[in-house]
């Protein structure tokens, strides 16, 4: 891994110098305050060096925002919510808390099969309007890929033990099918585009949850130096033979035991510009609540550790409680286990809706839910930041 970068600006130095002409303090002294003052300051910085004007304004501008707080996210927002299907400008976030979010997600599951809509039911000419909108607005969207297995054609959650990374990496065929899937995947990418025909920013989230075993490329259905090499040659191929410079790429895995697991699967620092990690509370009452907090509140620790020393934007790119049965649940509990860690934002999972009472998937709430007059009081907290909020920040530029 590289070495932290102190980087610290002329004015704080003149800061640094004059407080110590005035405390007496030592040389030496003076000195550990300027690498302490310099690695508190250390600029994250993104990969690709060809990167849009777009694309690296925004990764600079979310590292400014940090100051102020994160953006809260959710995926598949615009789309549909809890009762209503594609009614244009709905959200329940907004239906909720009178804005919308600051980020969003999307979802490019089965566009390497050509097909219009995507495995949760969205058209993809529709997700490329909401991504237009969005960035209009001054919103952020992020993206994720539950691709087919290119060795079995079944779905992402199809992991057979026979190695489906080793055969994309090895096997002729099955690299053929992968990189063709990549070509639909680059078309789509390079066809968001803002008024001025210039590339709109995506954080690329692929790859997601990958020390967990269920997808095809998690877990032990490889090694960890076949998801290194998966990785690199993705982004790699994206970059520089489908020429995409318009991408933030977000490593993510899902909950972690700590520093060790999380970094398992790196596939370095020359890879990574954000690194994130998805998490799920399942267990209710009291001592699941604070099971939550505590469970955050350390990953989120190792997590922007990590990002420091790395020079990365942290961020929790998945989160959910099913069904948010706890009407304080977001100022008790999850405001609580974010506390004062500073990430970029944090991405509820999707509202699919209510089946019946046993059967339902929502993670943020609608009108007249449980807990949305608490979600009204955690959009409200300084730190939270909405679309409004992340409009006035003017992250493209
Ligand atoms: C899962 C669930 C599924 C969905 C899939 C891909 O977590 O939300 O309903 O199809 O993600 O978005």
């Amino acid at each position: 891994m590289r070495n932290s970068v102190a980087v610290f600006t002329a004015k704080s130095y003149f800061i640094i110098i004059a407080m110590g002409k005035k405390n007496g303090y030592s040389l030496a002294m003076l000195l550990l305050l300027l690498l302490v003052k310099g690695s508190a300051m250390a600029q994250a910085i993104l990969n690709d060096k060809q990167a849009t004007p777009q694309t690296t304004l925004l990764f600079h501008n979310m590292q400014k925002l940090l100051k102020k707080g994160y953006m809260f996210g959710h995926q598949d927002d615009l789309a549909y919510g809890v009762g209503w299907k594609y009614e244009a400008g709905r959200s329940d976030v907004k239906d909720v808390a009178g804005d919308y979010p600051g980020l969003y997600g999307f979802e490019l599951g089965r566009l390497e099969l050509g097909q219009a809509v995507n495995l949760d039911g969205v058209p993809f000419d529709s997700m490329r309007q909401y991504i237009k909108d969005i960035y209009k607005r001054g919103g952020v969207t992020t993206l994720s890929w539950h691709f087919n297995n290119p060795l079995t054609g079944k779905t992402a959650w199809d992991a057979p033990p026979s190695g489906t990374v080793a055969a994309i990496l090895d096997s002729p065929a099955t690299h053929q099918v992968y990189t063709q899937w990549l070509d639909k995947g680059a078309d789509f990418l390079a066809s968001l585009k803002g008024a001025n025909g210039e590339p709109i920013p995506i954080i690329f989230r692929i790859f997601h949850e990958l020390n967990g075993s269920w997808f095809w490329w998690g877990g032990k259905n490889c090694t960890p130096y076949e998801l290194k090499r998966l990785y690199q040659f993705t982004e790699t191929y994206l970059r520089d033979v489908k020429h995409l410079h318009n991408l933030i790429y977000a490593f993510n895995t899902d909950r972690f035991s700590g520093q060790d697991e999380y970094l398992e699967r790196y596939p370095g620092n020359d890879y990574v510009d954000i690194v994130g990690f998805d998490i799920y509370q399942r267990k209710g009452g009291d001592d699941g609540n604070q099971q939550f907090i505590q469970e955050l509140d350390r990953s989120l620790t190792t997590l922007v550790g990590i990002a420091q020393q790395n020079n990365k934007l942290a961020a929790l790119t998945e989160f959910g409680y099913s069904g948010l049965p706890d009407s304080s649940w977001w100022t008790n509990v999850f405001a609580k286990g974010i506390g004062n860690h500073k990430i970029s934002y944090v991405m509820g999972w999707r509202n699919a809706g209510i089946k019946d009472e046993q059967h339902y998937e929502y993670y943020v709430p609608y009108k007249g839910q449980l807990s949305a007059n608490d979600f009204v009081l955690f959009s409200q907290l300084p730190q939270t930041l909405f679309q409004k909020e992340v409009t006035k920040a003017h992250l493209f530029r």
